[in-house]
């Protein structure tokens, strides 16, 4: 009883100061709500003990199963769900009823309000279809930039598309009615020219422009004010590539970096990429520190990981050195049978992926904490 009484204390103590924190803590968004805000707590606090375990669509699907109730690739393997959890809108703006990867827009929707009871955050991407040609993301044939910033000839309807958003994001309510808070990551690997909004594409002050604008317009026009702003390019491979176009302090909330292993030689591949997340980490932790942010691997993986000790090989010196917020492993898809980024139970890399789970560095749902 008198250790109930303590540890009833101490928890209460302990709320309080992450709702005395929630309180005095400054987001890119002057107006987040407190909600948001203590999400940001939690996260800023979860940072000093370990790095959360995310995966992009974990409850959606995963290597070749779809759609089954409670069930995750990760927690088939590891034991507990990841802490974060990745979707994608792209095609909300087309009035679809499934994204891009074909999940419907009100599974997500039932998904993030889930993960958010059960304790975990939502990261939200968005493969912003090409309003020119109405092509996908990855279409960099026309001009998209030039046409959606104020003055453009598709401004009026690019704003239609961020109503889209806004009406989906305004909506994810809490039991409560609070709004769900999101990691939101738009117009990411911007540093890149894969997409419509990368650097062959528009300038950087286009690119600024574009995030400024979208800032203000979900925030003051459309009254959103659950979003934690996440700015992630591709491959920092200097401070000038993640400088560049970055939007600003009063804009961004949370600095990433996407980086997945590529090449063929495997073992030559392995060590190149742990050099590399070694130094983009570096790169980013230290930027974001002095800029007051926080910073994570905002995607990553090797897919298929066809080596047994790729998780602890790779991320055993960088994750405890570098202590990113969270890490986020791309999608395991369940009708191509090689695109996965986390194993499955009977897969080689099963057991190692496991160990890395729980490593004291990693820290998955149940770890998350208040
Ligand atoms: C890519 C692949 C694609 C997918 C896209 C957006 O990396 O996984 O199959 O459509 O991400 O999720």
């Amino acid at each position: 009883m008198k250790y109930l009484t303590f540890f009833t204390l101490l928890l209460l103590v302990s709320c309080t100061n992450n709702v005395q924190e929630a309180v005095d803590v400054v987001l890119a968004d002057k107006d987040a709500q407190n909600g948001t805000k203590e999400l940001y707590v939690r996260l800023q606090n979860s940072s000093e003990r370990g790095c959360l375990l995310g995966h992009q669509d974990d409850l959606a699907y995963g290597h070749s199963w779809c759609g089954e109730q409670g069930r995750s690739d990760v927690k088939d393997v590891v034991g507990d769900y990841p802490a974060i959890f990745g979707w994608d809108l792209a095609d909300i703006e087309k009035g679809k009823e499934t994204n891009l990867d074909s999940v419907p827009f009100a599974d997500i929707r039932r998904y993030m309000i889930q993960v958010d009871s059960m304790g975990g955050a939502n990261a939200v991407s968005w493969h912003f279809n090409n309003i020119l040609t109405g092509d996908n993301a990855w279409d960099t044939s026309a001009d998209v930039v030039s046409a959606i910033l104020p003055g453009g000839e598709k401004h009026e309807e690019f704003c239609q598309w961020l109503d889209c958003f806004a009406n989906f994001c305004g909506n994810l309510k809490r039991e409560n009615g609070e709004n769900v808070p999101l990691l939101f990551r738009p117009y990411h690997e911007g540093n890149g020219s894969w997409f419509w909004w990368g650097r062959e594409h528009c300038t950087t002050e286009q690119y600024k422009a574009l995030w400024h604008f979208t800032f203000d317009y979900l925030t003051k026009e459309k009254g959103l004010h659950n979003l934690i702003f996440c700015y992630s390019p591709n491959d920092i491979f200097t401070e000038d590539v993640l400088t560049e176009r970055y939007p600003g302090n009063d804009y961004v909330d949370l600095i990433g970096t996407d980086v997945y292993q590529y090449g063929d030689d495997p073992v030559q591949a392995k060590a190149d990429f742990t050099e590399n997340i070694n130094n983009q980490a570096q790169i980013v932790h230290r930027f974001a520190q002095e800029n007051g942010k926080l910073w994570a691997i905002t995607e990553s993986g090797l897919e298929s990981v066809p080596d047994s000790t790729w998780y602890t090989d790779v991320f055993d010196r960088v994750i405890p050195e570098q202590k990113p917020t969270y890490i986020l492993f791309w999608r395991n898809a369940h009708n191509r049978p090689l695109h996965f980024y986390t194993p499955y139970p009977e897969h080689q890399t099963a057991n190692n992926f496991n160990a890395f789970a729980n490593k004291n560095y990693i820290l998955t749902l149940k770890e998350f904490g208040d």
